[in-house]
């Protein structure tokens, strides 16, 4: 067997997920990000600040990864749980991120709850793509994505991309999203910035 300098040769290997809670059982990577964690992503800073104080800091969203390497070849894979609620009118999110190596695409599965994943390009087309469970959901090469959860029970996705095509917040934490989404008026609204 040929085995190129870009990919390395591992073990199969599998995994056990708690598809109900959204928990993958031994994971070697485990991110847990909480409200203060998300500071200048929200549309409403005070309420975020609000949240931090009166509600102790809430847990927002975890990712569970075992991480395989991040080549050419490999298949990153994760299990993302992202909670129910909202900050003000603006309902939890993830930070949303490109992939540093953008001509990289990635699937979503969604395994419980329901919401949407925002997406946008460079050049700022945007697009709110729904969740739920049973929904897969393909961010192509080239869209930043955004989970949030619009319902009243955590928003449980597994999710695959390619091992080599890493993360890329920077532009985002600066500009964010082209829309935002909102519980106004008794309803789910998606709003242009
Ligand atoms: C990775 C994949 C997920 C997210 C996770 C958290 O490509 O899209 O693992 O990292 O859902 O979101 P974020 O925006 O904080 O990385
Ligand atoms: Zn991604």
């Amino acid at each position: 067997m040929n085995i190129k300098d870009t990919t390395q040769f591992i073990q199969p290997f599998g995994v056990d997920i708690d598809l109900e809670n959204g928990i993958m059982h031994n994971p070697t990577n485990h991110l847990v990000r909480n409200a203060s964690d998300m500071l200048g992503y929200y549309e409403n800073e005070d309420a975020l600040q609000q949240l931090i104080e009166a509600e102790s800091n809430p847990l927002h969203y975890e990712v569970f990864e075992v991480p395989v390497p991040e080549e050419y070849g490999h298949l990153m894979y994760c299990i993302s749980t992202l909670q129910p609620g909202k900050v003000g009118d603006e309902y939890y999110m993830t930070k949303g991120h490109y992939h540093t190596i953008l001509e990289t695409g990635e699937i979503y599965l969604c395994l419980k709850g329901e919401g949407y994943m925002m997406m946008k390009t460079p050049d700022g087309e945007w697009k709110a793509e729904k969740m739920m469970k049973g929904r897969m959901v393909y961010v192509p090469p080239y869209w930043a994505h955004r989970s949030i959860n619009t319902g009243n029970v955590p928003l449980i996705s597994f999710c695959v991309y390619p091992g080599d095509a890493g993360h890329n917040y920077g532009d985002i934490s600066e500009e964010g999203f082209p829309a935002r989404i909102f519980y106004k008026d008794e309803k789910i609204v998606i709003e242009e910035a």
